[in-house]
């Protein structure tokens, strides 16, 4: 039997449960197998853990909207079959229209060019929707979006702003990042992609590593050093004589999204596929910045949906003749999971809220990126502990989100990294 086949996907996230508990059991004859679900105790589930400090009432009323939408797209379309997409290593890229058609692709960027113009509070809440479903979606969302249109609309020019960004917000176009190589990922100075000059063409010669859409882009941002060994950033359309890119196939995390290496053997590029303001690597540090803030968010969406399926989960399974959910140590495990969750909404929301007046600075990104990444981390690890052997199955979502987790814990600056940011902001010292 086909363990992941789409069946019974009536509730928010498509759980078998095991045996019921007294309470909390499905209605007689319900149940035809030793599965069964339990709608009612998901919904009283999700409406008590979800919203604990009532963040609610200070979200504005068209960001929770926006959020309920997404939601309902990714408990809909996603939810019931993430689990196969994952075991087969496979990136929903029919989703790509819809969630374009939706303004979801660099929802924070301004209207003129086709984005959707919402506040970043808003946006901070579709990336939390997008990785509820998995970490591979906000990542697509967050690749499009903060790193290959944000640096398009931050350091190009009128026309590449023109040419480039409405399909990319339309979703007609996948952009990649290529910074990482195989040499130098947490130190991207030490990068040796190079840019030369060729009759007032460049010629772009080097490898980047773990670029996410990497096989799905049809334009790149390359990150390369030129004769005077400055960092510049360059739009390379991914079907110029020269380039490949090959899908990275061995993951063991984030394996609903396409990840790859990107190869430039002398790609030929006109002198208009420069980002002109995108020289040195401060400009790049900048996108980054822009990706932390989506993850910041998209953490808490992974971790909620821990939190709720660990909750459920240990108030059906019986053991010891009580629901698990009865015993301290269950009980202090879910409560130490909240109290993290609830941190982490806090910390997002509040960086939401000094982004849109202007105020965050790269530290405090850092710092929430750090925090609740790690936290979903811990909370997705715990909640899969209290599953049992069922929580290392794909029918459940504990471990593919613990998993995802390993490398959004890696990529965007490694936990040790943001340690030594804030770090050097807090003592004024260089410990890299
Ligand atoms: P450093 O001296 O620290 O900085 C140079 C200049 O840049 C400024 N700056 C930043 N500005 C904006 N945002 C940031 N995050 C910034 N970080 C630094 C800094 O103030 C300085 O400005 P100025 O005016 O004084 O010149 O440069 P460094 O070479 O010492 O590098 C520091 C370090 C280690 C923090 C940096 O290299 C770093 O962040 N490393 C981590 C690399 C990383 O995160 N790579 C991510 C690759 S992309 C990716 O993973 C995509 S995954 C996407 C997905 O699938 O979701
Ligand atoms: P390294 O830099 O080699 O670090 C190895 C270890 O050493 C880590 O534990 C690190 O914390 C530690 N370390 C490093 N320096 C220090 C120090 N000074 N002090 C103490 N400890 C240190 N990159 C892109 O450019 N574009 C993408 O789209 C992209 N997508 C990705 C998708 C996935 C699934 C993954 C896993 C990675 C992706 N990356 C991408 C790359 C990612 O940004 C890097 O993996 C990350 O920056 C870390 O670099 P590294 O893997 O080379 O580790």
């Amino acid at each position: 039997m086909d363990l992941l086949q789409e069946q019974d996907t009536g509730t928010r996230h498509g759980f078998r449960f095991p045996p019921a508990a007294d309470g909390l059991l499905p209605p007689a004859g319900a149940a035809t197998t030793p599965w069964c679900y339990n709608q009612t105790a998901m919904k009283q589930v999700a409406s008590r853990i979800e919203d604990y400090f009532q963040i609610d009432e200070l979200l504005p009323d068209d960001a929770r909207l926006i959020r309920d939408t997404v939601r309902r797209f990714v408990d809909r379309e996603v939810i019931p079959q993430i689990g196969q997409w994952w075991l087969r290593g496979e990136f929903p890229r029919h989703l790509i229209p819809t969630i374009a058609e939706m303004g979801l692709l660099g929802a924070n960027l301004p209207t003129e060019y086709g984005a959707a113009g919402v506040s970043n509070v808003a946006y901070g809440l579709i990336m939390q929707e997008l990785e509820r479903g998995d970490s591979g979606l906000r990542s697509l969302a967050s690749v499009q979006g903060a790193l290959v249109m944000y640096p398009i609309y931050t350091f190009g020019t009128e026309e590449q702003r023109r040419r480039w960004l409405p399909p990319l917000a339309r979703g007609e176009a996948i952009g990649c990042f290529g910074l990482t190589e195989p040499g130098a990922g947490s130190d991207p100075a030490a990068m040796r992609t190079r840019a030369r000059r060729h009759a007032g063409d460049w010629e772009l010669s080097g490898t980047k590593m773990w670029i996410t859409n990497g096989t799905l882009a049809q334009v790149a941002v390359i990150w390369a050093k030129d004769d005077d060994g400055e960092i510049r950033g360059f739009l390379v359309e991914t079907d110029r004589p020269g380039f490949s890119a090959h899908e990275i196939t061995t993951k063991a995390s984030l394996r609903a999204s396409d990840t790859a290496e990107l190869v430039l053997e002398g790609v030929r590029l006109p002198d208009e596929n420069a980002l002109p303001e995108a020289v040195g690597l401060k400009a790049a540090l900048m996108c980054l910045t822009q990706a932390r803030y989506g993850i910041a968010w998209g953490a808490v969406g992974a971790a909620m949906a821990c939190l709720e399926e660990a909750l459920a989960y240990a108030q059906q399974r019986v053991a010891f003749g009580r629901p698990i959910a009865e015993k301290q140590i269950i009980q202090e495990r879910l409560v130490d999971m909240l109290q993290e969750l609830v941190k982490a909404q806090l910390l997002a929301l509040r960086l939401g809220q000094l982004k849109d007046a202007g105020r965050a600075r790269y530290t405090h990104v850092s710092l929430a990126k750090r925090n609740n990444v790690r936290a979903a981390l811990r909370i997705a690890r715990e909640a899969r502990q209290i599953l049992g052997a069922y929580g290392i199955t794909l029918e459940y979502h504990a471990l593919r989100h613990a998993s995802n987790l390993e490398s959004v814990d890696t990529y965007e600056g490694t936990y040790d990294i943001h340690t030594l940011i804030i770090g050097r902001d807090i003592t004024g010292l260089d410990a890299f």
